[in-house]
């Protein structure tokens, strides 16, 4: 066998390679065994049935991931955001969930990273600007965290808010956005076993730009509903006004499911660029996660509740 070069062993062919293993089955009994995963609040509501790649998809690497970044609290720039965002300091750090719940909590990022909590998800993301890309996740199944705060018969929407902190975030010296990046999901959309907090991609902690040490994923969506390096979770009664919808309605709907039939007032949405490649490929209807999540929207009109 012929060995890679080390400067050849890039960080994603170690993180795929470790994956194909793990996939094998003894090692992920070995790493969590039956007693530790039926002890953790995990097991039933993040039993997620997670669609695999499309033939001819692959993760997009470790540097075109952190490379091409929205981060408004940083820069629109996004080829720009990797190198501003080095002073965002993601340890320690705190995240609070709060509201609507009989047991509010404060979590330490170790906490929410700690391994026993940690799923491994290959997600397509799709950006409303017409790119997407494919990222390995490691995170918590929010639903697992929400499950623990135990929310009241009046929790009807989670509200997700970025830190707010123009020492670090030089962007929010501008009032290029409403400060802090607010965004929400009804609580039914929230407890999908889809949707992850996450807190690291290819087997590493989650690289600043990419939102460290926490950020949301809800993979049917917009990329704009995922909001990074998050400070607090509040559950609430009422929709919450969001960060996008308060400034162009038209344009960032409150429920931002990915959808190839209704265009964006300025562009179509029916294909997309992924990162890395030449040829545009077909948007599919919620991001190619239909079969998971369409049930949630029944009833709802689809041009009108975008
Ligand atoms: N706090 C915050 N979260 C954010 C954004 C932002 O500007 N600020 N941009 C959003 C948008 S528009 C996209 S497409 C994704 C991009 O995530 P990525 O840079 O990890 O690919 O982050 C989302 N989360
Ligand atoms: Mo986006």
């Amino acid at each position: 066998m012929i060995l890679p070069a080390p400067s050849e062993i890039t960080p994603e062919s170690v993180y795929l390679a470790r994956r194909r293993f793990l996939r094998q089955g003894a090692a992920l009994a070995a790493a969590f065994p039956l007693g530790l995963r039926a002890a953790t609040a995990a097991a039933d509501c993040a039993q997620a049935d997670v669609p695999g790649l499309l033939p001819g998809e692959r993760p997009n690497s470790f540097e075109e991931i952190t490379s091409y970044n929205n981060f408004y609290e940083y820069s629109t720039e996004k080829t720009a955001i990797k190198h501003l965002a080095v002073n965002l300091n993601p340890r320690p750090w705190q995240l609070r969930i709060e509201g609507e719940v009989a047991k509010p909590v404060t979590l330490d990022i170790d906490a929410i990273a700690a391994p026993a909590r940690q799923v491994e998800r290959i997600y397509r993301l799709r950006c409303v600007e017409g790119w997407s890309m494919v990222i390995p996740w490691q995170g918590a199944p929010l639903c697992e965290l929400l499950s623990a705060v135990q929310p009241t018969s009046r929790a009807k929407y989670v509200r997700f808010v970025t830190l707010h902190d123009p020492e670090r975030f030089y962007g929010q010296r501008r009032s290029s956005l409403p400060w802090p990046y607010t965004e929400a999901l009804r609580i039914d959309e929230a407890m999908h076993p889809l949707v992850l907090l996450a807190t690291g991609l290819y087997g590493k902690p989650l690289p600043n730009q990419n939102g460290a040490p926490v950020r949301l994923v809800v993979p049917w969506k917009y990329g704009y509903k995922s909001s990074k390096s998050l400070v607090l979770i509040r559950l609430e009664e009422k929709q919450p006004p969001t960060t996008w919808s308060q400034i162009a309605p038209s344009e960032y709907g409150f429920y931002g499911n990915v959808n190839p039939e209704v265009p964006h007032p300025r562009w179509t949405q029916s294909r997309e660029v992924r990162i890395g490649e030449l040829k545009k490929r077909e948007t599919l209807p919620f991001n190619g996660y239909a079969e998971q999540v369409a049930h949630l929207y029944r009833g709802l009109d689809p041009t009108k509740h975008t």
